[in-house]
């Protein structure tokens, strides 16, 4: 395990790297418990990193050092020193030829980094540092190298493959399989990959725009060779789009995907052989849900964006990771937004950014988009990274608009192309390319926290003058105490008492974008006919909290008129938050509960409304989650908050019942299933509609959710109506449902971590004893992440009521399983922890107990330097 020691690693301390690595050949003897691994590097002096000769220094964690040679001479051992994460060499001459030979244990790998076997598959994981576990190398992503790499492996693996392409094929005398792959572009040693393993694979071709046919593969374990076809239509989607949208072709005749069942994360883009976890590329119409289907085009279009955002222009280091994924998320959001419903997507992005991203930004592991300092790097993929850069990015693309921001991402590719690079080179492409001073607007790298718009406005209606004034703020976070204004991009329209769009300008432009600058700024338009209702934010132009003392009935107008969708739905939040705080006061003060009428009425409206987009509607009828709440709130009150929650579900259910059931009835439908944006709207809508019925706990309501489950042609139907079931259905329904369900898919892992997950993430069902019997079941599995978040991450994080049970036994229950899977995979067990970080939110008695389970896991011993770093940052 690495060192737990508190090292902390700084931007400031940058160095260009000492030496370059202009060629890298790997060779691989593949054996489950010692594989070997000889690399050939043909190493230089940096010209530009001074005089002298020193040592070189290589990175190495876990590795049995067998022989180090220069030239072909074998080193003697007093000119080079172990290190406990490296080995440093003495240097006699600027150019040289290193050869290094070590073991590594695949086998025992469950740390999942560097080589590791799944299912007896050989497997790689590179980004962020673990390289360092196959072999020695400066395994930084600034010294980039030209990749060949050959495999020696045993009969039961016929499948070898590495990046690039494939330039020989051949035997050992002892008849063992070798394969030679040879990358042609020069990449930092993270891309790199290697898959070994019986597979199977499909295959198909794309034909880029200049005519060049690319050869494509999806490569899996025989059993789900049926399930790659929607990855790979989605593929060739995400090909022609990047081509369509960015003018960015591929650039190898062949592109290799593999599914593998334990992975870390949920894909990751080693050149030309992109890995996947197996839960984000394999589906079927049976067995996956509609969200699955989506999540997969995402991932896929993710993961192959990154050949040119991340591979082609790489990051000079890690403190630069969201110029690669921030940029990659945005493309990947506007690639879903032009495949399915635009204002969906950005419902759902902004949705997760509201709970998650903000509650990060809240927290003690807060950080900006461009970090200054981290102990673990692994620790900073992070919802800032990737999903506050994406929005970082976005505004860029809002204030430039989309032929300035694409002028500047074809400068940025063109002037980066083969480098590793900053986010400060790809702001500085986007303003030389269009001749804009984006100075100020760099704070949002630099500075964490979500920033706060308070905004309040008069009408002076003499003068027909409106006069909006803003003012902006942000909440101190970790090292940073004062924050100076940021650049925001403020979208806005004004709606005249009809609801229509009033012109903001001489031109009849109906959308205007502000450039709040200043802490306080006021905007002024002329010549209105009246008082105006302002449209704030559009399309959530920027990451910022907006306050504005916006009435039920202008809540209820705007949700109605807004020609804006995003805003339409925001309205409905708005409101629906409203109301959610009055019933959590009048809990707290022991009042008898109500809801306000209107809300009611409000849904019932969305529910009627024919011409909105079915997904939409869904997404209207959506309380804001327990997560959203307690993100908002200055003290979490976790039982207030699952009171009003359950309290105003159950009213809107009941006095909703027969439009709901009406709508659930239209929505039936014997189509053939099929994933396309019409049909996944209807289904969401209907099985919204399922969802609220089944919470009257109606016997005959959930009959409809019964049938529903024994007819369902596909999974999205039947994972609905099962955990309708689950959720509300009294035991005598739900265990033969949950059961039979299991009988009839215990075979499919996907499935099966579906089942987990309905059960732990379920108020219900999912009460701690249920979640220690579900990891005692023969499917679960500690060393496997995807079963660890389906069992242990849903009761977390979805399953708010039960983890937060009063006498904290969810606290403790986690904190068990996070220092038990800290010896197998640190990464996931940092990443487990984080519900428990927010104690400090929390009402005292919770707050305690989180605390308290923290600190069982600070006493518990040893710890992994991820763990270390979350742990030791939220106790502080
Ligand atoms: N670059 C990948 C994410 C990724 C990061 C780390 C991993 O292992 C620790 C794996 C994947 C992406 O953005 O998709
Ligand atoms: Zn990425």
């Amino acid at each position: 395990m690495k060192d737990a020691q508190p090292r902390t690693v700084y931007l400031k301390d940058y160095r260009v790297p000492d030496y370059l690595v202009d060629s890298t050949r790997l060779h691989f003897e593949l054996q489950p418990k010692s594989t070997l691994v000889k690399s050939r590097l043909q190493v230089r002096r940096n010209p530009d990193a001074g005089e002298g000769l020193p040592p070189l220094v290589l990175d190495g964690i876990e590795l049995e050092l067998l022989s180090v040679s220069i030239d072909g001479q074998l080193v003697p051992a007093s000119r080079y020193r172990e290190l406990p994460e490296g080995l440093s060499i003495d240097v006699a001459k600027p150019e040289f030829v290193l050869e290094i030979h070590n073991r590594i244990n695949p086998e025992d790998n469950t740390s999942l980094e560097g080589l590791y076997l799944s299912n007896g598959m050989y497997c790689t994981q590179c980004e962020a540092e673990g390289f360092r576990k196959i072999t020695y190398y400066p395994d930084r992503p600034d010294v980039m190298s030209k990749f060949t790499t050959t495999i020696v492996a045993p009969r039961q693996y016929p499948v070898l493959l590495a990046n690039g392409n494939e330039v020989e094929r051949r035997h050992t005398e002892d008849g063992r399989q070798v394969v030679v792959w040879e990358d042609p572009f020069a990449k930092p040693a993270y891309l790199f990959a290697l898959v070994a393993g019986e597979l199977q694979h499909i295959e198909d071709t794309f034909t880029t725009a200049s005519g060049r046919e690319v050869k494509l593969q999806i490569f899996t374990e025989a059993k789900n060779i049926g399930k790659c076809d929607h990855a790979m239509r989605s593929l060739k989607k995400a090909m022609r789009w990047d081509e369509d949208v960015y003018g960015r072709e591929y650039d190898l005749d062949i592109f290799m995907v593999v599914a593998v069942d334990h992975f870390n994360m949920g894909a990751m883009e080693n050149k030309g052989l992109n890995i996947f976890n197996s839960a984000c590329v394999l589906a079927s119409p049976k067995t996956a849900t509609d969200r699955t289907f989506q999540t997969i085009e995402s991932i896929v279009g993710h993961e192959y964006f990154h050949n040119w955002s991340g591979n082609r222009v790489t990051c000079r280091d890690w403190f630069q990771l969201s110029l690669k994924e921030g940029f990659t998320v945005f493309r990947d959001a506007e690639f879903s937004a032009d495949m399915n419903s635009r204002a969906v997507k950005r419902i759902e992005d902004v949705s997760m950014l509201r709970t998650a991203q903000f509650a990060e930004d809240a927290g003690p592991m807060a950080h900006p988009v461009g970090p200054d300092s981290y102990m673990e790097i692994s620790n900073f993929y992070t919802l800032t990274i990737y999903e506050k850069g994406a929005e970082v990015v976005r505004m860029i693309h809002t204030l430039l608009g989309a032929d300035g921001f694409r002028k500047g991402s074809d400068l940025y590719f063109e002037r980066h192309d083969g480098q590793a690079v900053t986010c400060e080179d790809f702001v500085r492409a986007m303003e030389d390319a269009n001749g804009v001073d984006l100075g100020q607007f760099r704070r949002w790298y630099s500075q964490a926290g979500t920033p706060v718009l308070d905004v309040s406005d008069e009408f002076d209606a003499q003068s027909g003058t409106y006069s909006l004034t803003i003012k902006q703020s942000c909440p101190a976070s970790p090292g940073q105490t004062e924050k100076l204004p940021f650049h925001i991009p403020v979208a806005l329209g004004l709606l005249d008492s009809g609801g229509n769009d009033l012109p903001l300008d001489g031109e009849g432009n109906t959308q205007k974008v502000l450039a709040l600058t200043e802490a306080e700024q006021t905007f002024r338009f002329d010549g209105l006919p009246g008082a105006p209702l302002p449209s704030l934010l559009r399309g959530f132009s920027a990451p910022v909290k907006v306050n504005y003392g916006y009435s039920t009935e202008q809540l209820l107008f705007l949700m109605r008129s807004d020609s804006d969708e995003f805003n339409r739905w925001d309205a409905g939040q708005r409101l629906a938050f409203a109301a959610l705080e009055q019933l959590q006061e009048d809990f707290r003060a022991g009042r008898e509960l109500g809801l306000q009428p209107e809300l009611a009425d409000a849904y019932r409206s969305v529910l009627a409304n024919r011409e909105l987009d079915p997904a939409l509607v869904a997404e209207m009828l959506a309380l804001p989650s327990a997560q959203t709440l307690a993100e908002h709130a200055k003290t979490i009150d976790a039982e207030a908050i699952v009171a009003a929650r359950d309290f105003a579900r159950r009213e809107l259910a009941f006095a909703l019942k027969e439009e709901l059931q009406d709508c659930y009835n239209r929505l039936q439908s014997d189509k053939a299933y099929d994933p396309n944006a019409a049909d996944i709207a209807e289904r969401s809508l209907k099985n919204a509609c399922l969802a609220y019925l089944c919470v009257t706990e109606e016997p005959e309501l959930l009959a409809l959710a019964e049938t529903q489950f024994a007819g369902a042609e596909n999974m999205t139907d039947s994972a609905a109506a099962l955990a309708a079931l689950t959720n509300h259905a009294p035991d005598n329904i739900v265990e033969p449902a949950l059961e039979n369900f299991y009988r009839r898919w215990q075979g499919d892992t996907q499935v099966v971590e579906l089942w987990f997950g309905i059960q732990s993430g379920s108020a219900r069902r999912g009460t701690l004893e249920a979640v220690h019997q579900l990891m005692q079941h023969p499917a679960f599995e500690l060393k496997n992440p995807n079963k660890v978040r389906a069992v242990i991450g849903a009761f977390a994080n979805r399953n708010f009521t039960q983890f937060h049970r009063s006498d904290g036994s969810g606290f403790v229950f986690l904190a068990e399983q996070v220092i038990a899977l800290d010896r197998l995979n640190p990464q996931v067990a940092a990443r487990l922890v984080t519900p428990l970080t927010r104690w400090k939110k929390y009402t005292d008695d919770l707050a305690q107990k989180m605390r308290g389970a923290l600190q069982s896991i600070m006493d518990s011993g040893k710890l992994s330097r991820d763990l270390y770093e979350v742990v030791s940052k939220s106790l502080a």
